[in-house]
C-alpha cells in the first residue's frame, strides 16, 4: 500500500507552449528536453482505510494548496474509488520557480501512485497520466534525450538518445527563487487565446523539432544549439505579445543571456535556454562546465548556479 519514487526535471529545448485541449491536458504540438541528474524530487504515497482525506506533505510541510492537483492525479491513477493517500514529498531544489518542478513531482508521483495501488503499469502509460496533469510531466518519466509527440488524442514520449550517449551539462543560474507570477498553465491559454505569433509559433514547431532531433542523433553542437535558442526565443516573443504580456524575463536573466553570447563569441560550446521562469538555462559541452559556470555565476543579480548532468527517466525507490 506503500511506494516511493524519485524523478528529476527536465528542461525543453523545443519547448512546449500551447494546448490542444484544456481539459485533458494534450499539449498543442510536440517537444524536446534532456532529462537532469543531479536535481530530484522524491515521493511517497500510502493508501490507507483509516485517512478520512488526502494528505500532502511538501518539504517537511503540511501543504493544502497542491492537494487537489496531487489528489487529481491519485485518481487518474488508482481510480476515484481509491483508498484515501498521504503523499510525502522532497526536492532538492525550489519549487513553481520556473525549474520544473511540476514534471518531476508528478512524474514520481504516478510511479509511486500505481505502484502503491498494487499496478505493473509500463512507462508509456503513465507518462500519459502524468502529462494530463502537467503536460511537462511525461517528458520525465524517460532519461536522457526526450521527445514528445503530439497527435489529436494522445501523446507518444520515447527517448531518443541515452544520456551517456551524448553527456551534455547543464548549468542552472537561479536569479530569483520566489515563486513566478503567472503559472505556465495559464499563460500558455493566454498566448492562445490573443498573441499574434501564437499560430505561427505553432507552425514551425514540427521542423523545430525534427532539426533538433536530427542534431542530437549527429551530435550536432552548433545545430542543437541554434535551434534551441530561437525555439525559446520564439516561445518568450509568443508570450510578451500576449495581452496582458508574460515577461518571466528579469535583468539577471538578461545578463546571463550576454554571457552566455560572450562565450560564445570566444568559441565556446555553450547555448542558453529559458522556462517560464526568470532562471537561465545553460547547456554545454562538459569540458565547458567550470568556465560556463564562473561565467554565470559572475552575472548580476544571480543568487546561485546548480550543475546537473543528463540522467534517467523515474523510478522506484526502496520504500523507507
Ligand atoms: C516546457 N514549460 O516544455 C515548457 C517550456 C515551460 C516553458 O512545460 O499546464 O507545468 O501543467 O501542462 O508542464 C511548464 O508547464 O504545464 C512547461 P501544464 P507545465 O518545459
Amino acid at each position: 500500500m506503500r511506494a516511493d519514487a524519485q524523478a528529476q526535471p527536465n528542461i525543453a529545448l523545443i519547448k512546449y507552449w500551447g494546448k490542444r485541449d484544456i481539459e485533458q491536458n494534450l499539449p498543442a504540438a510536440g517537444s524536446l528536453s534532456v532529462t537532469l541528474d543531479s536535481l530530484w524530487t522524491k515521493m511517497s504515497v500510502e493508501f490507507s482505510d483509516a485517512l478520512p482525506v488526502d494528505q500532502l506533505v511538501l518539504n517537511a510541510a503540511a501543504n493544502d494548496e497542491m492537494l487537489p492537483r496531487i489528489s487529481a492525479c491519485l485518481d487518474r491513477v488508482a481510480g476515484t474509488d481509491r483508498l484515501r493517500a498521504s503523499v510525502e514529498s522532497e526536492s532538492n531544489f525550489p519549487i513553481a520557480a520556473g525549474l520544473a518542478s511540476s514534471a518531476s513531482a508528478f512524474a514520481a508521483l504516478v510511479v509511486a501512485t500505481s505502484k502503491a495501488a498494487g499496478q505493473e503499469s509500463d512507462t508509456l502509460s503513465l507518462a500519459r497520466i502524468a502529462g494530463s496533469v502537467s503536460g511537462s510531466a511525461a517528458r520525465s518519466l524517460y532519461g536522457g534525450f526526450v521527445e514528445l509527440q503530439a497527435s489529436d488524442a494522445n501523446i507518444d514520449v520515447e527517448t531518443i538518445a541515452e544520456a551517456g550517449v551524448w553527456p551534455l551539462t547543464v548549468v542552472i543560474a537561479v536569479t530569483e527563487e520566489g515563486a513566478k507570477p503567472v503559472s505556465s498553465g495559464e499563460a500558455m491559454i493566454r498566448s492562445a487565446a490573443n498573441s499574434p505569433f501564437y499560430s505561427s509559433w505553432l507552425e514551425q514547431q514540427p521542423a523545430d523539432l525534427v532539426s533538433a532531433r536530427n542534431a542530437v542523433l549527429r551530435k550536432d553542437f552548433a545545430q542543437l544549439a541554434a535551434v534551441s535558442e530561437h525555439n525559446c526565443l520564439k516561445m518568450h516573443s509568443v508570450m510578451w505579445a500576449s495581452r496582458p504580456p508574460v515577461v518571466y524575463w528579469n535583468s539577471a536573466t538578461l545578463s546571463c543571456m550576454e554571457a552566455v553570447r560572450h562565450l560564445q563569441d570566444e568559441g565556446h560550446a555553450v547555448f542558453f535556454t529559458i522556462d517560464a521562469g526568470p532562471q537561465l538555462k545553460a547547456i554545454c559541452l562538459s569540458d565547458e562546465t567550470d568556465l560556463v559556470r564562473s561565467a554565470l555565476d559572475g552575472c548580476a543579480g544571480v543568487v546561485r548556479t546548480m550543475v546537473s548532468g543528463l540522467g534517467a527517466g523515474a523510478t522506484l525507490l526502496d520504500s523507507k
